[in-house]
């Protein structure tokens, strides 16, 4: 069966369990939100739903019910490779299965007949500013191709039904997941290498081909492979995930949504924080250790002075995770299975601010959590690579985080989940509130 038919199938499947739950248990207790919660981000506050993935803050993340090493052992491998597909992953994101081979081709397939992008995107990423940011390249060729919106589309042709709205979020978010490592390729071309693009190889699966389009070697091609399979998704309350989430709830289009999502991944709080590493480290490199290897003491002293100057130390810490981050401990066993990657002075500095970080920020006493997040992991492997320009890492991290959002959108749509509206109050509130105990 084609996978939007399986997901026809499944989300029919699903839907009474939803409609259950909210006539026959609706106003049954999951939680009671606190005047800090509610001052400090909503955190930890359970509001909303998902089944595409959840975070446990000691184990991490489980991709429909899998960890990380049971998702990349459970996948038909891409051919001649050790790591999935990407399209595989999708298919399991969607479907809560893990495809057959002939499956996996399918989708290969499916999205060979989407990833064309029309010429009016590229022409209104050329006509930015130069300098932008990659992300808002990115960001800008999401609302461009807006006007095609199938969803749109559908919502304005006075046929619209909430039973079968899903189909045509369905078709944008495939088309967004196809085009976007292809757009991404673009920018990267664009920026970096002088505008010397390259056409789409049909015969390479989506993680093997963004490798051909931005000029990179045969090995890269499980690196982005396993790069946009860790990103994707991380349950659905990050700033991303949410963002296209709430955007998508009012029925903008999965265009309109995405961009606003990838604007908050665009944070250093968020998704840039991997670019915030690589800088961070490539200074420290320069101003302490020139020629010398990176000792504990060289480490501590350049930690310290990010702390005391106020700042954050990028890569570490989490809202929701309380241990290392299995994202990047997926990414470290890369490095450490490489050959010359777990060599690389690079890596040696990252492997060795995991030694010192946790315990100096234990010591500085704040953060709930002193362990590393993704970003710590993940610039050095493109470093190793030559993919040097760091300002682009937030750009693959936005390739990767769509699979996620997109298939936590299809299913809002399958579920018909409502509008999303909380209530606020006001500070004189808050402290009657706080007076009366
Ligand atoms: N360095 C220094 N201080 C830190 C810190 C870090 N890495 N992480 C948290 N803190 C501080 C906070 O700034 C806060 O200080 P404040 O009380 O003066 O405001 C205090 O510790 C408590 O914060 P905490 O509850 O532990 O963390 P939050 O849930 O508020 O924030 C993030 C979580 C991830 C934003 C925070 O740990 C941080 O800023 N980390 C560095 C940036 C980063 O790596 N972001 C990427 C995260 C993620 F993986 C992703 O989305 O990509």
């Amino acid at each position: 069966m084609a996978l939007k038919e399986t997901l026809k199938q499944k989300i029919e499947e699903h839907r009474p369990r939803t409609t259950r739950l909210v006539k026959e248990f609706g106003k049954v207790k999951i939680d009671e939100v606190t005047i800090d919660q509610c001052i400090g981000g909503a955190r930890d506050i359970r509001s909303l739903v998902t089944d595409i993935s959840y975070l446990d803050p000691q184990e991490g993340i489980r991709f429909r019910g899998k960890t990380i090493p049971e998702t990349f052992a459970a996948l038909p491998k891409a051919p001649g490779s050790n790591y999935p597909t990407v399209e595989s992953f999708w298919y399991m994101l969607l479907t809560g299965d893990v495809p057959t081979q002939a499956q996996v081709d399918e989708v290969v397939a499916e999205w060979k007949t989407r990833q064309e992008v029309p010429q009016y995107v590229f022409d209104a990423i050329r006509a930015l500013p130069k300098d932008s940011h990659p992300m808002v390249m990115l960001s800008v060729a999401m609302l461009t191709l807006q006007k095609d919106s199938k969803f749109a589309g559908f919502y304005n042709s006075g046929k619209f039904n909430k039973m079968t709205a899903w189909e045509y979020v369905y078709e944008d978010a495939s088309d967004i997941v196809a085009r976007i490592p292809i757009i991404a390729a673009f920018i990267y071309n664009l920026k970096y290498r002088g505008d010397k693009q390259v056409a789409i190889d049909p015969k390479l699966d989506m993680g093997a081909n963004f490798a051909h389009m931005i000029g990179q070697k045969e090995e890269y091609k499980d690196v982005a492979r396993m790069y946009f399979i860790l990103h994707s998704d991380h349950e659905s309350g990050n700033v991303s995930a949410h963002t296209t989430h709430l955007v998508h709830s009012a029925l903008s289009d999965p265009y309109y949504a995405y961009s606003a999502g990838l604007n908050g991944l665009a944070g250093p709080l968020h998704g840039l924080a991997n670019q915030e590493v690589l800088d961070w480290t490539l200074k420290f490199q320069e101003k302490y250790c020139k020629d010398v290897e990176p000792t504990e003491e060289l480490i501590k002293a350049a930690l310290w002075d990010t702390l005391n100057a106020g700042q954050v130390i990028p890569g570490y810490g989490h809202a929701v995770l309380r241990k290392t981050d299995p994202r990047y401990t997926s990414q470290r066993e890369f490095c450490l299975n490489t050959p010359g990657l777990n060599e690389y002075p690079l890596f040696k500095v990252i492997a060795k601010i995991f030694e010192v970080a946790p315990g100096v920020l234990t010591e500085h006493g704040k953060t709930k959590n002193p362990w590393p997040n993704v970003d710590a992991q993940s610039g050095v492997i493109q470093m190793y690579y030559g993919l040097t320009e760091y300002d682009f890492y937030t750009v693959l991290f936005g390739v990767g985080r769509a699979l996620g959002c997109m298939a936590n959108i299809t299913w809002d749509r399958g579920l018909g989940y409502a509008l999303e509206r909380p209530k606020s109050v006001t500070t004189a509130m808050l402290e009657k509130w706080a007076e009366a105990g």
